[in-house]
């Protein structure tokens, strides 16, 4: 688990304010016991806040373009941000104001001009209880028997790492593991033996993850679960073996297992690049059945999942067929034979990108988002006639589309990495959102017409 001891750094302080005078005047205020960094508007308050976590933000309400409550709206709903205090600091000296901002979640309310002392005393406060808080939340985090993380934790957590893979995506691999034949092992040896074994275990999977974001969970009985992200199936498949080695080293002896004479793990592994499209239940249901599948296959091996991504450049990589197949058929005509053509001149374009020249890419390329963004032009036009009800949903989609196109198209130069990105993520985030939401408005479509005639 990241749990820093409290005493161990300065904490962060975030002052949002467009008048540079506040800014400093806060600073010489707090800056001697605290780290501080700010803003001067709620754009740039937010990006920061997507590479630093304060423990408590100062924020003004009366600022050009982005007000005050709509920046704390913003970091509330956020789940990387949301525990993070919010003192309004402001000019407006007015009990609805105040109100206002208690009510969208701010901890406090300070009226400027502000005494120096009143700021420090309530801003420390404030951290400390912040600091029990999260020190409370470690504790009933924490697994009781072997001192790692437990399931409640790695919910919480790979909820936060999935939101987090969808603003920046990046792939996120879930291993989930079962020791084989432990009650065996428990009616051999007795449940103290037992719980040592799960102690060893953990302590073993605990120090087979290297990288600072990896965290390890035990997630049942004698089940454990590892979050890898940004971490691709490769990436997956290296620590899944560092696992299983760490594991038999241990030579815990299991004289009653099937399998060997010392205690040996199941294991399901699944990769994902996270979208608005899928679930992190999906993932971890996934991962339970490969894990199954392992059982079921003998025990003591691995099981990888089929969603796992190829992330292996587009040269070595066998010829890929993404076909149309009726199970993405929608009901409606028109947007049927246009996902039929934009899939087959993607794929035909994908397995042929080989033996064109960069301009011939790039033309192809460019033509194909064209196409997709009149597609999504033609579905947008036909909800917003109809009245769809799930409009609003599956704009969302289309608009990250959108963006991610545009984020690729920012490269001028085409590049193996964009082709794979088109291959990899936006290729099958377009056959999920064919599946699921278009097939969705189809039906609300036909029912309109059957209305109307
Ligand atoms: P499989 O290979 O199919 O996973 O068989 P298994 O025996 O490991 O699985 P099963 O689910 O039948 O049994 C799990 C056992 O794990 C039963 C339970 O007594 C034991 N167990 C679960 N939690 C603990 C615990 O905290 N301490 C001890 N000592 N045993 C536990
Ligand atoms: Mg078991
Ligand atoms: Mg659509």
């Amino acid at each position: 688990m990241n749990g820093e001891k409290m005493s161990d750094k300065r904490s962060k302080i975030l002052i949002v304010d467009d008048t540079i005078l506040n800014i400093q005047a806060l600073s010489e205020t707090l800056g001697n016991e605290y780290e501080v960094f700010f803003a001067t508007n709620g754009k740039d308050a937010l990006s920061l806040l997507e590479s630093v976590v304060p423990d408590i933000i100062l924020l003004d309400i009366m600022m050009p373009e982005m007000d005050g409550y709509t920046v704390c709206k913003k970091i509330k709903s956020n789940t990387l941000t949301s525990s993070v205090p919010v003192i309004f600091i402001t000019a407006i000296n007015e009990e609805k104001s105040e109100s206002e901002g208690l009510a969208i979640g701010a901890i406090d309310y300070i009226t400027k001009p502000f005494s120096p002392s009143i700021v420090q005393a309530r801003v420390r406060n404030h951290i400390a209880l912040k600091n029990y808080n999260d020190y409370l939340k470690n504790l009933s985090m924490i697994d009781g028997l072997t001192g790692i993380s437990n399931r409640r934790y790695f919910d919480e957590y790979l909820n936060q790492e999935w939101h987090r893979a969808i603003r920046n995506p990046k792939p996120l691999s879930v291993i989930m593991m079962d020791i084989d034949f432990f009650k065996r092992y428990n009616d051999t040896y007795g449940h103290l033996a037992g719980d040592d074994c799960l102690k060893k275990v953990a302590k073993s999977l605990r120090c087979s993850v290297s990288r600072p974001a990896d965290v390890v969970a035990r997630y049942g009985g004698e089940e454990f679960i590892c979050i890898l992200p940004e971490t691709d199936a490769e990436g997956a498949r290296a620590v899944a073996i560092t696992i299983q080695q760490a594991i038999s080293a241990l030579r815990i002896p299991h004289e009653n297992s099937s399998v060997s004479n010392h205690i040996t793990l199941s294991i399901g592994i699944v990769t994902t690049i996270p979208s608005p499209a899928k679930s992190t239940d999906a993932l971890i249901k996934e991962a339970d059945e490969l894990l199954y599948q392992a059982k079921k296959a003998g025990r003591n091996q691995m099981i990888f999942g089929a969603s796992t991504v190829d992330w292996k450049p587009v040269e070595q990589s066998k010829e890929i067929f993404i076909g149309w197949t009726d199970e993405l058929l929608t009901g409606s005509d028109i947007i049927d034979i246009q996902h039929k053509d934009l899939i087959s001149r993607i794929s035909g374009f994908l397995n042929g990108v080989g033996m064109l020249d960069t301009t011939a890419v790039t033309d192809t390329i460019n033509f194909l988002f064209h196409y997709v963004f009149e597609h999504f032009a033609l579905e947008e036009k036909l909800m917003m006639q109809t009245c769809y009800p799930d409009f609003d949903e599956h704009l969302e989609q289309h608009v990250y589309y959108v963006r991610y196109i545009h984020k690729l198209k920012k490269n001028k130069i085409i590049t193996r990495e964009t082709i794979n990105s088109i291959r990899s993520e936006l290729l099958v985030w377009f056959l999920e959102h064919i599946a699921k939401h278009d097939c969705k408005m189809a039906k609300h479509l036909k029912q309109h017409l059957m209305k109307k005639s």
